[in-house]
């Protein structure tokens, strides 16, 4: 899958090329939350009255907003519905294990309290308060590993940062600098200053070198040796793949440690306008095939200018976890099943259980798979008191169950 390729690193392999103990956890966790914000989510898509397109935390170039214009965001900036508590405790009730945070994006903007530059959230608004201190605190109490976003390349406030060709004359930078004069500092102030980091999330390697990428990951691990970096660090170097935004890939991968970055409207950053909420069913849906592939499914929320979380995000989120209640031992720690490749359904393995996930349930309540020794079926879902039976003849094995769907999502069969 190209952008599979695109971000996959020489190393990331799964047991056997590379044993690395360190992604272990991250392996079995499966399914993390992702949260884009910052000054973006106060225009929040609209700019002098017109609707910018695309994604929320790219105004900024979109509407190739004059840096001087952009930061009188900064003062505006004043998140009073903040809850870093609230955020943690919603990730751990959607049966997310992991948050990432944008400690910066692409506008620059620091979310997190810099000695590098008064533009970030303590120095340069009303608020004041590290939001990334109260957000590392909380998952501390609640036992939430914590990761973080980092912009290492496109930089659209920095002189020497990329990607800002209307305030500034790329000739003119320098780039080598940023990295080692700004973005090196940074990576160490975020790895220093708020605790145990599980990973680093770099982004667009767009005109990132080799060695600049090696030192960036040489620094990650001097600091925190287990901290992960993902593959967008630029040069195949990570630990994982990272796949396009949204994409999940057509058949198991089974060769790489992979995540699908996934928003659940159309935008990362709060956008008003964007109402494009995809479905409950839809999201269980994505989780239980990237996870039957082989994957993890890091899923966004990207909270207001208040600080508050989208209530059709709240929603899905925990009825996601209310799923995952029932029926998370088929999704934490497995492998991908033995069964790829089917369009209805997908599965993942734990030991001898097979675990099979039907998306589409047949009005005959009949399942015809390819040969499995199978033993025993059960309902994962103990409530469910219909008929189940399984027969196994010839190259086939045919399971027989009622003919509404047991589970209005995804139903799961245990086969052991
Ligand atoms: C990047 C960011 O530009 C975006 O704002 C967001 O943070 C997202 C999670 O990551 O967007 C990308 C990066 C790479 C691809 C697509 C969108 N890609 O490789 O296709």
């Amino acid at each position: 899958m190209t952008e599979m390729e695109y971000f996959k690193p020489e190393r990331g392999q799964r047991p056997g090329a590379n044993e690395d103990p360190r992604l272990d956890w991250w392996r079995a966790a499966k399914f993390g939350m992702f949260i884009h914000w910052g000054v973006y989510s106060i225009p929040a898509g609209v700019w002098k009255g017109e609707h910018i397109p695309g994604i929320g935390e790219w105004i900024m170039l979109r509407a190739e907003i004059p840096i001087p214009e952009y930061e009188k965001l900064a003062p505006q900036f004043n998140p009073v519905k903040y809850d870093a508590e609230q955020i943690v405790k919603l990730a751990k009730q959607a049966g997310q294990k992991y948050i990432v945070l944008t400690s910066k994006h692409h506008d620059g903007f620091c979310m997190f309290g810099s000695e590098e530059t008064d533009y970030n959230i303590v120095d340069a608004t009303p608020y004041g308060r590290d939001i990334l201190k109260d957000l590392a605190d909380a998952c501390a109490r609640e036992g939430i590993k914590l990761g973080l976003y980092y912009s290492q390349t496109q930089d659209w406030h920095h002189p020497d940062g990329f990607g800002n060709t209307w305030d500034f004359n790329e000739s003119e930078q320098d780039f080598g600098d940023y990295i080692d004069n700004y973005v090196k500092p940074q990576v160490r102030e975020i790895l220093t200053n708020y605790g145990p980091i599980c990973l680093i999330w770099f982004d667009t390697p767009r005109i990132i070198e080799r060695h600049q990428s090696q030192e960036l990951l040489n620094l990650v691990h001097s600091i925190q040796p287990d901290c992960l970096v993902c593959g967008r660090l630029g040069n195949k170097l990570g630990d994982y793949a990272t796949a396009q935004d949204n994409a999940i890939p057509p058949d198991l991968q089974a060769e790489i440690d992979w995540e699908t970055p996934a928003t659940i409207n159309d935008t990362w950053g709060f956008k008003t306008h964007d109402h494009n909420w995809k479905s409950t069913t839809q999201l269980i849906q994505n989780l239980v095939d990237i996870v039957s592939k082989g994957g993890n499914y890091l899923l966004n929320i990207g909270p207001d200018a208040q600080g508050a979380i989208p209530e059709p995000s709240v929603e899905r989120l925990q009825a996601m976890g209310a799923w995952l209640d029932v029926h998370g031992e088929s999704i934490y720690g497995t492998e991908p099943g033995p069964i790829q490749g089917e369009a209805d359904y997908r599965t993942t393995q734990k030991g001898d259980s097979v675990y099979l996930h039907v998306f589409d349930w047949p009005a005959s309540g009949r399942l015809v798979l390819p040969e499995l020794d199978v033993k025993s079926t059960t309902w994962l879902d103990a409530r469910v008191d219909a008929p189940l039976s399984v027969n196994c003849a010839g190259d086939s094995t045919t399971i027989l169950g009622p003919a509404a769907a047991p589970n209005e999502h995804v139903t799961v069969i245990k086969l052991t």
